[in-house]
Formats: C-alpha cells, structure tokens, sequence
C-alpha cells in the first residue's frame, strides 16, 4: 500500500477489518517488519489522538517515529506555488518535502483544509505535493478533505458493539462556534456507504457534503426523525462545504443548539451507542448526560486509532 486516504485503498474491507482484529488482538506480532525503519509524523495542526496513536502504533511495529510540529518545531512552509516568498513562510514544501522524505522510508501528513479557497482543499493540494516530490507512501492523518485514520477506528468500533448484523448508523451535525473542516464527515460517509450498515445523514439545510463522499446515502434534513431507531448516533460539527454555493465555502450557518445532541435525542434511537471522533465540546455538540453515559463509545473509539493506524503501516512496511 503506497497511500492511505481512501476507504478503497484498503481494498476488501471485511479483510482489513478482519486483520485489524488480528493487530488488536497481538499488537506486537509485526515487531520485525518496522526493524531499521522511521515513520515521520508531520502535523501542521494541533492533535492529541492522532499523534499519540500513530507513535503507538509505529513502535509496537518496531518503528522508529519521528514527530515535527510544522511553524513551531520547524521554519514555516509556504504550501502555494508561484508566490513571491516577502511573508512569514521561509521555506516551500517544494524543498522541505524531498528533505523530509530522505530521512523517512514512510510519512503522515496533518494538513487541516484552509476552509478559504474550496478548490485548492478539494484538490487535495497539500498531500498531492507530498506524493509527486515525496516519493514515499503517505498517509493522511486529517487532510483537507478526509481523515481516514479516523474513519477507519469508527468503522472497527462499530463491529465490536454492533447487537444486530445491519445496524442503523446516524450522522448528525452538531453546533460548534467555529468553522471546522469537513474531512471527518466526508470519510465517515465514504466508510458507511461501504460498510454493511443503514446509514443516515442529517443537518440543517446548507450543511450538504460533497456529493462525492455523500454517494447513495439518505439525506434526512428532521433530526429527530433521521435519529429513529438508530443503533449507533454519529455527532459531528462541520462548516458550510459550499457544494451549492462555493462563495459560502468554510462559513458557519448554524448555531443551533437544538441539535446539541441530548437525552431527547436519544430516547428516540433504539438505545443507540453514542460516537464522536474527540475534541468535543461539551453541551455544544453533546450534552454531559448523554457522553458520560453507559451508552457513550467515544473513549474505546479513541483507543481504536492505534488499531487503524497499525494495519495501515503494516500493510505499507509489508509491501515496502
Ligand atoms: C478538527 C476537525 O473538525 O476536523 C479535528 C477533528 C479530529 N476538530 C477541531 O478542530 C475541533
Ligand atoms: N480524532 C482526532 O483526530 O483527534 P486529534 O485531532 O486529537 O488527533
């Protein structure tokens, strides 16, 4: 495996899902496939889970993983091509990635959508730069429009709790007072779409994801009546993805706290597990009572990073 930002980068999926209770099951069973080999972490934004469950994950392969904090650790990047370089960035990713690489065999990139310019984060722009002058395989560890680290532990979570064969997975929009990317919600609805699952999305009107991750999914713009029956509650914010209108790209619509997820919400699901990828602001996007709840997954979701993020960097040690 060269890359990692798709769910069909994986190829079969009941096989990974299948190796990843294997990995879980014997963390250190691999310890000789990451032996003389250096993952490099690079996280242009703040983290907590992903970058502890990606060094997790590369030293129970073995690996050696090296962390830097771009702009802080580092000089500050200029990510555009063609700019006359008279700001604050002293150095281009043109440079800095072939330098990275050449002291890495792999590389994870976080690189957090700008939510300025919708074309240059559809593109991808950052992580395709990492691929053309990297020359390494690369995994996204939240780019711009997807976070599939992320989707993927979801995906694991929901197979360890699920009490019916197809359950009904709910993803609800929640508020929050800032513009957040769309990348969680874009690979969770790809994830769904290719599970076995009843998956629904819901959010207020403009919050429409981009039709390529949304796929076949329903649309359900009532909360209440998207959430009826549900076996698991998927809450999330994101901002506007200007699929619509590209001039209300990154803005924030809503802050209806109506949709705070909360025990009304959760007394119409068939006592559904409650999931959300962390950071959460409390009584924004869930109240106490529903996340601190018997009911709420959000802890052992978390822990299911270090599941993801080990079969992918097995399957990228293997085929090195
Ligand atoms: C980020 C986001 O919504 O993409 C990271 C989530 C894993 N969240 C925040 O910035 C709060
Ligand atoms: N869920 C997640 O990716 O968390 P961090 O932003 O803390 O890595």
């Amino acid at each position: 495996m060269k890359k990692f930002f798709h769910v069909n980068d994986l190829g079969d999926l009941g096989a990974a899902l299948e190796e990843a209770r294997q990995v879980k099951a014997t963390p250190f069973a691999w310890k000789h496939l990451g032996l003389d080999k250096t993952i490099m972490l690079v996280f242009f934004n703040s983290s907590l889970r992903t970058r502890l469950s990606s060094q997790k994950a590369a030293l129970n392969l073995g690996m050696n993983p090296i962390v830097l904090n771009i702009g802080q650790d580092s000089w500050k990047l200029e990510t555009e091509m063609g700019v006359v370089m008279d700001g604050d960035k002293s150095e281009h990713l043109r440079e800095a990635i072939p330098v990275m690489t050449s002291y890495c065999d792999l590389i994870g990139i976080r690189s957090f959508a700008g939510l300025k310019d919708r074309e240059f984060d559809y593109n991808e722009s950052v992580l395709r730069q990492f691929i053309e002058y990297g020359g390494k395989p690369v995994i996204s560890l939240e780019s711009a429009t997807v976070h599939p680290c992320q989707a993927f532990a979801d995906l694991i979570t929901i197979e360890e709790y699920k009490e019916k064969k197809r359950p009904k997975v709910v993803m609800t929009w929640a508020p929050h007072p800032n513009s957040l990317p769309q990348a969680v919600p874009n690979s969770f609805a790809e994830w769904m779409n290719a599970a076995d699952v009843d998956f629904v999305i819901t959010h207020p009107r403009g919050y429409e994801l981009d039709p390529a991750f949304v796929g076949n999914a329903r649309v359900e713009y009532d909360q209440m009546k998207a959430l009826e029956g549900a076996d698991f509650v998927y809450a999330k914010n994101w901002s506007c993805p200007g699929v619509t209108d590209p001039a209300q790209y990154g803005k924030v619509l809503s802050k209806d706290r109506s949709w705070t997820v909360d025990e009304r919400h959760m007394a119409v699901t068939d006592n559904a597990f409650f999931m959300h990828c962390l950071p959460v602001r409390r009584n924004m996007i869930v109240s106490d009572a529903v996340i601190d709840s018997p009911r709420s997954i959000v802890i052992p979701e978390a822990a299911n990073r270090t599941v993801s993020a080990q079969v992918v960097m097995k399957r990228m040690l293997e085929s090195l």
